[in-house]
């Protein structure tokens, strides 16, 4: 690619991904409402750019090939703040690729999708939805809008459901969830590298022995997790006493995010 775009390059994805995916592209132009670190020579853009912004979106997208999009509120917040980034943000992005030329895109969904679902239930990406919270609901809507303009315009997205990306897991339900970060980063490589993609719905979690989602659609873009949390069961089980067996991290899938309530502004 000759221009790769980072949304959300402030951020802890967006900075695992500035400082490991200069080799796709000519220049990695990096974005965020937030401030970031300056350009690292000329291979990088750094472009101060909030997504509720369609003029700034639009010109932030102009001249790219394609869009790793992980701006955007990453945990339950009030409303209008995910309405900014995760909602106006997500409608923004799209109508401006539409007008743009259609840079594949990867949209950073998450797991909060689906988080009602319990933790002995196994299921595939073509489960009903079931959000655990307004930013689950983002989330919803914008695979949604991947669908939408796909059918409609032929947009290639990959929707990525990510479990939890840390540099470990923190916690038991990250036993299920982990994505390590090297499992991110070859799961990118791989979006951008088929020659085909669509628009498949793709959890984004290692090849953990523990874990609640079938994982067959990795395929279809021919990636294959390498790491797997089990590396992690005994710091993980000494560091911290198991949850009760009736506590929201111990029953569902989305764990303490079933907990939170609706908050206010
Ligand atoms: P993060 O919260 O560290 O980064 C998100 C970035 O988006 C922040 O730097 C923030 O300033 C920016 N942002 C928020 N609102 C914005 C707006 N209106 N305009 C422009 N930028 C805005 O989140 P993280 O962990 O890096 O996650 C990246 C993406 O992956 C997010 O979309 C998140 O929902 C998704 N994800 C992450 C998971 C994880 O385990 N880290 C799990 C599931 C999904
Ligand atoms: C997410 O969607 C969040 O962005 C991230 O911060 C983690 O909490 C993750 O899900 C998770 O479920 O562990």
């Amino acid at each position: 690619m000759k221009r790769l775009l980072i949304t959300g390059a402030a951020g802890n994805l967006g900075k695992l991904a500035r400082a490991r995916l200069g080799h796709m592209a000519d220049v990695l132009r990096l974005s965020d409402v937030a401030e970031m670190a300056p350009a690292n020579g000329p291979k990088e853009e750094v472009v101060r750019c909030d997504l509720g912004d369609a003029d700034a979106v639009d010109d932030l997208v102009r001249g790219c090939d394609g869009i790793v999009h992980l701006g955007g509120v990453s945990v339950e917040r009030p409303w209008e703040m995910i309405a900014r980034g995760n909602i106006a943000g997500v409608y923004n992005l799209y109508e401006a690729a539409r007008a743009h030329g259609m840079p594949r895109i990867l949209f950073a969904s998450s797991n909060h999708t689906i988080g009602y679902y319990r933790q002995d239930e196994r299921i595939d990406t073509r489960a009903p939805i079931k959000p655990d919270g307004l930013y689950g609901v983002s989330k919803c809507f914008g695979e949604a809008m991947a669908s939408l303009y796909h059918s409609k315009f032929g947009q290639e997205t990959a929707v990525i459901r990510i479990g939890s990306c840390f540099e470990k897991p923190r916690d038991r339900r990250m036993m299920a969830t982990w994505l390590s970060p090297d499992d991110f980063i070859s799961l990118i490589e791989c979006v951008f590298r088929v020659p085909m993609l669509g628009c498949p719905v793709i959890w984004g979690v290692s090849d953990n022995d523990a874990g609640w989602w079938n994982t067959e659609t990795a395929r279809l873009i021919g990636w294959r997790a390498k790491d797997n949390s089990e590396l992690f069961r005994a710091e993980i089980e000494a560091a911290a006493p198991r949850p009760a067996a009736d506590a929201p991290q111990s029953i569902y899938q989305g764990g303490m995010f079933t907990n939170e309530p609706i908050h206010k502004g």
